[in-house]
């Protein structure tokens, strides 16, 4: 089924465009071009999601992009983005960078990145795409198909984010925005959320990442006008532009349990979260173990209970919080008390990544040159921010120094894709309903599914099995939780290690 809609003016130019596919580029371009263009839409198949034969009608291909100029008829989409910029580019109209053809370096720049984006990015990330839809990938990125499109990716990736890092976030040396960003930010989010449906450790076995100054690129370009109304036209405002495509794998995730071992004054505890301060007289315990915290270290390690954290409560916990790693080296984050200068120390005492929150707020205002240089430092791989925050009034805010004073920052859309430009994890604490066991925030956790791009974990207020399946429920699948007082080696009676182990080793199947 296909549906026309045209924008002001006549120019002759149709896009035959298929949703959510490679065309998106032209229609991005087409809006920042400011021609006025016909668009023609056309829906893939609900089971196949492949074209349907109304796309034959305009090509014998049935492929999508299609432009039609009048009389021509022009297929593939660098071959239409050449004619786009050759006829209707006018520099003195709209600022664009140079356009294609000319004996300078950025005009062959501009041509070479749009290739790129095709002939390279695309070239790498296609196999790995069908590999992926048709079941062949693994838990671990140990299939042939995976190694061979891994290869390529990384090194497209290590590629824009090098060239990123060297001109100050442009792509085009001198030019804030060109064609080339229009071609190459499909590409490079299509990767993204090809990578986004795969385990850390699946990502981490191949080396696939995407760089700080590529994601903070993304963020940019999708800032612009033009992208928006791009993709308002293709049907999608205020979602984004190709999680619908990525849909199935995306809902097929998994809410898990990430077990926790919460240090005060050297021993493991459960601590009313609300209540911690500097004084210990208004502080409410729920449990005081008499194990060690290495104990409770190798029992997520023997049940394979990966991304846990370790959180230092307060001063005296430092030799706790090694032996605990000690237990289970690279099984376990750590947080409390990390800063630029002790990051890579706890890193180097074992633990897989470290967390961090308070450093960044500096007299409670968010620094983001603290985050960045962290995370330059230990690398974003490494890095879990915890945006542990306060509810006022309809809002949430970060809330630091052991939850008693509330920073700058609020937790949205808007700051958690800011961080997560920088950090590859969230850790949320609800700190107003920790350790209370009267139920989850179930609005935080449902905004949290719809916000975050990144792994997260939930902590603060889960009583039962049920707490487990709601977040499941209300976060689609991509929140976490942690049970900290409810759970019988905790002392307490909601919900039991065996059966989380159970959920866990089913839901990760
Ligand atoms: N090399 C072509 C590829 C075109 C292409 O395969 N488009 C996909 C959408 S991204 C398509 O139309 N698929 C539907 C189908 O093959 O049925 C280009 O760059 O335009």
């Amino acid at each position: 089924m296909s549906s026309t809609s045209a924008s002001s003016g006549s120019s002759g130019l149709v896009l035959h465009h298929l949703e959510l596919s490679r065309s998106n580029r032209i229609l991005f371009l087409l809006e920042e071009l400011q021609v006025p263009y016909e668009i023609k839409h056309y829906k893939r198949d609900p089971v196949t999601r492949l074209a349907g034969d109304d796309l034959k009608q305009v090509h014998p291909l049935g492929r999508s992009p299609v432009l039609t100029d009048g009389a021509l008829t022009i297929i593939e989409t660098n071959a239409i983005i050449a004619h786009l910029l050759t006829h209707y580019y006018d520099a003195a109209r709209v600022a664009l960078g140079p356009g294609l053809g000319e004996k300078m370096q950025a005009s062959v720049d501009v041509g070479g990145w749009i290739q790129f984006s095709e002939a390279s990015i695309m070239l790498h990330a296609i196999p790995l795409f069908y590999a992926l839809k048709s079941g062949a990938c693994t838990q671990d990125g140990s299939a042939g198909i995976e190694r061979a499109s891994a290869r390529g990716i990384k090194a497209d990736l290590a590629y824009v984010e090098e060239t990123l890092q060297q001109n100050n976030g442009q792509l085009v040396k001198g030019h804030g925005f060109t064609a080339a960003d229009c071609a190459m930010l499909y590409s490079v989010d299509m990767l993204a959320h090809i990578l986004a449906t795969r385990t850390p450790e699946w990502r981490q076995n191949l080396g696939l990442e995407v760089g700080p100054a590529t994601l903070a690129w993304m963020s940019q370009c999708k800032q612009r006008a033009a992208f928006q109304a791009a993709v308002r036209k293709e049907g999608h405002e205020g979602q984004d532009w190709l999680s619908s495509f990525f849909a199935r794998p995306a809902a097929a995730r998994k809410s898990v349990f990430r077990p926790c071992i919460d240090l005060h004054e050297g021993v493991v505890k459960q601590i009313v979260g609300g209540t911690l301060s500097d004084t210990n007289s208004t502080l409410r315990t729920n449990f005081v173990a008499t194990h060690s915290p290495s104990h409770f270290a190798s029992l997520y390690r023997d049940h394979k209970l990966t991304g846990g954290h370790v959180i230092k409560l307060g001063p005296r916990n430092d030799e706790a919080a090694t032996s605990a790693l000690s237990a289970w080296p690279q099984g376990l984050h750590v947080g409390g008390g990390i800063t630029g200068e002790n990051a890579q120390e706890w890193l180097d005492k074992g633990a897989e990544k470290v967390i961090v929150t308070s450093w960044l707020f500096p007299s409670c205002e968010f620094s983001l040159s603290r985050l960045e240089e962290l995370s330059q430092r230990v690398g974003r791989e490494r890095l879990v921010v915890d945006v542990s925050c306060r509810k006022r009034g309809d809002r949430w805010v970060v809330a630091m120094n052991r939850w008693q004073d509330m920073t700058d920052m609020e937790v949205n859309k808007a700051s958690l894709d800011l961080l997560a430009a920088h950090c590859s994890e969230f850790l949320i604490h609800a700190a107003d309903v920790e350790g209370l066991c009267q139920g989850i925030d179930q609005d935080l956790v449902q905004k949290l599914g719809e916000w975050v791009t990144i792994p997260t974990t939930y902590a603060g207020g889960a009583r039962h099995m049920g707490d487990l399946q709601l977040v499941d429920r209300l976060s689609k699948g991509k929140v976490d939780l942690t049970f900290g007082s409810a759970l019988d080696i905790f002392g307490g009676q909601g919900v039991t290690l065996d059966e989380l182990v159970k959920w866990n080793h089913a839901a990760t199947k």
